[in-house]
């Protein structure tokens, strides 16, 4: 592979594989998605996620909560929110961590993630919980199917043993080195996502602006992703594509006045339907 990444500045690396809706479509043609998350005080985490899977085209999206009570309203009513326990992870794409939280119970969830078939999304709390497990992380290097992880600087610390400095130093390295040691493609976000594959490809997305650091909004890339994995896209084109119109829409929202000061995670939703409506 090339040793300096490729700029992902051109949508055709990955459109491609974004194929137009069939006019004979149908809801179940374009995926499932469960979003598993939402520990006590967390909810709006996988809530924003699974919001971002339907704007992004799944068919059907599902919100596996790890704990009772289920949230009175979820602010979406197309979404179907559910305790995680009883649902068959075979049944969907799964995007687990956001607002997860560390008990024994999120962590169950994520071993039974990484044991499925299915594809697999991994974010936010997983992460940790994946950082602080070697037989989970082996279980997932040999799974049959290349997970998508999508750490910040904090998390693939956490995942490498190392600080957020190091990371920060050499970020094409680090998102390498993890894509090769978990078998995956890693998103390493921040200003300049770095995206790495297994097989040491590596791309480094020029989208997206200072209006993203707020929270939020990486629990929304991580349903962006999902959905498109979901509607068939393979890991790699699909993590390129979600960084991708994840940013561009953050870009288009400065443009119209809506940042970089104070937009919100849920006013970058519908946005990112639109550039991916502009594909
Ligand atoms: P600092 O402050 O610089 O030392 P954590 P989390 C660092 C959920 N959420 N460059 C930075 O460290 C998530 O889904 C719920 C450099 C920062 O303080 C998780 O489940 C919400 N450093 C859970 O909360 C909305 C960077 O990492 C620290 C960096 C905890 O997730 C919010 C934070 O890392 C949230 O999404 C960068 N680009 N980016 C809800 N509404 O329910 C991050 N850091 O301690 O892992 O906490 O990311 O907030
Ligand atoms: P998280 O920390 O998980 O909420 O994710 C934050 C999201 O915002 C990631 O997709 C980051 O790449 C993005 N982001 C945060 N700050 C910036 C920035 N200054 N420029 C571009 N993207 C950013
Ligand atoms: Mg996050």
């Amino acid at each position: 592979f090339p040793p300096t990444p490729l700029h992902l500045n051109q949508p055709e690396l990955f459109s491609g594989y974004l194929h137009a809706r069939r006019h004979s479509g149908h809801k179940g043609t374009y995926g499932n998605v469960a979003v598993i998350g939402g520990g006590p005080g967390l909810r709006g985490a996988p809530l924003l996620s699974a919001r971002a899977a339907l704007h992004a085209g799944a068919g059907r999206v599902y919100v596996l909560f790890p704990e009772d009570p289920l949230p009175a309203d979820s602010g979406q009513p197309e979404l179907m929110c559910r305790l995680a326990d009883g649902y068959d992870f075979e049944r969907a794409t799964l995007a687990i961590g956001p607002g997860l939280g560390d008990s024994a119970a999120a962590a169950d969830l994520l071993a039974r993630a990484i044991a499925s078939n299915s594809a697999l999304l991994i974010d936010a709390d997983a992460l940790n919980l994946l950082a602080r497990d070697p037989h989970l992380q082996h279980a997932l290097a040999h799974r049959n199917k290349n997970a998508v992880l999508t750490p910040h600087p904090l998390e693939a610390a956490r995942l490498l043993g190392a600080t957020v400095a190091t990371v920060q130093a050499d970020r094409v390295a680090a998102a390498r080195t993890l894509a090769a040691r978990l078998q995956a493609v890693v998103v390493l976000k921040g200003s300049g996502t770095v995206i790495a594959a297994p097989d040491g490809h590596c791309v480094i997305n020029p989208t997206g602006n200072p209006a993203l650091a707020t929270a939020g909004t990486g629990d929304v890339l991580s349903g962006v992703c999902a959905a498109l994995l979901a509607q068939g896209c393979p890991p790699w084109p699909a993590a390129l594509a979600a960084v991708w119109l994840h940013g561009a829409a953050a870009d288009a929202l400065v443009v119209s006045g809506i940042g970089p000061i104070g937009m919100t995670a849920g006013e970058l939703v519908p946005a990112i339907r639109t550039a991916l409506n502009r594909l």
